[in-house]
């Protein structure tokens, strides 16, 4: 039988995603999903960031509050439900990639959006969450990582280490360190995933994204957002899924809230 257009194309989304641990999907979005998903965000991040207000907020979720973190200098990760984005995850344009990848019960973890402030710098390189076994398994969480305006390279996308998904396996390779793999550490490279072997580096991956595509990856692969060296505030929605069964305990770790008195 022969396989339709987007049969292929979700086959090949698919086959990147297990052999390089993400793969880049144009048009993944409607217009008018990418604009309702950009006007939210910016909603909610005004409020959020008014009630921050001159709060002390340092780097990384463990110094950020239960509403947003301060992933990098100038990058702000604020979190937004479902019933905030107004949206079904099963009607999302991406979700047959996620039970393809997780399975059919595969369950929404957080979304929100991350957005970089002019000039803000490209991250350490990191992982979002550590490998569960020595051995390869499949992914536990994937990331669709929507741009909400088009985004050229000079805005800081995402940068990906191609196949760094298997490799970043610290139970695997005694000398990688998960915390140092998770939480940005300014020695964590690509390189360092193939110290001592006979591999290759692995090739960096970036590229200049239209809006509503989408960047679908492995959240064990190693990546950083860039510098934006644009005038403009660089938008990102993110939804992250788990299997079920597994518990994400890496990414929004602060108990405060920026409403405790
Ligand atoms: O800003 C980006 O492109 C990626 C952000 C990210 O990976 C993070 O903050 O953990």
């Amino acid at each position: 039988m022969d396989l339709t257009n987007q049969q292929q194309q979700n086959k090949q989304v698919l086959s990147q995603l297990e052999s390089d641990g993400f793969s880049l999907v144009h048009r993944l979005c409607e217009p008018a999903l990418t604009e309702h998903l950009l006007k939210v965000s910016r909603e909610i991040e005004a409020d959020i960031k008014k009630s921050l207000g001159t709060k002390k907020i340092g780097i990384g979720s463990r110094a950020g509050y239960r509403e947003i973190v301060q992933r990098s200098p100038g990058r702000w990760d604020i979190p937004i439900t479902s019933d905030q984005f107004a949206i079904d995850h099963q009607q999302m344009p991406w979700w047959t990639f996620i039970t393809d990848i997780l399975g059919q019960d595969a369950e929404h973890a957080f979304s929100g959006v991350v957005s970089s402030e002019p000039v803000s710098p490209e991250q350490h390189w990191h992982i979002d969450s550590p490998h569960e076994a020595t051995e390869h398994l499949p992914a536990h969480a994937i990331n669709v990582l929507i741009a909400l305006t088009d985004l050229p390279l000079v805005m800081g996308p995402t940068e990906l280490a191609r196949g760094s998904h298997v490799l970043s396996n610290h139970l695997a390779n005694p000398t990688l360190v998960s915390d140092q793999l998770v939480y940005q550490h300014a020695g964590t490279s690509p390189v360092l995933l193939v110290n001592g072997a006979c591999e290759a580096e692995p090739e960096y991956c970036s590229s200049a994204m239209s809006a509503g595509s989408g960047l679908i990856f492995d959240d064990r692969i190693l990546h950083r957002g860039m510098a934006n060296l644009s005038a403009n505030t660089r938008h990102v929605a993110y939804f992250s899924y788990r299997r079920k069964g597994y518990l994400p305990y890496t990414h929004f770790e602060s108990p405060r809230s920026i409403f405790d008195s």
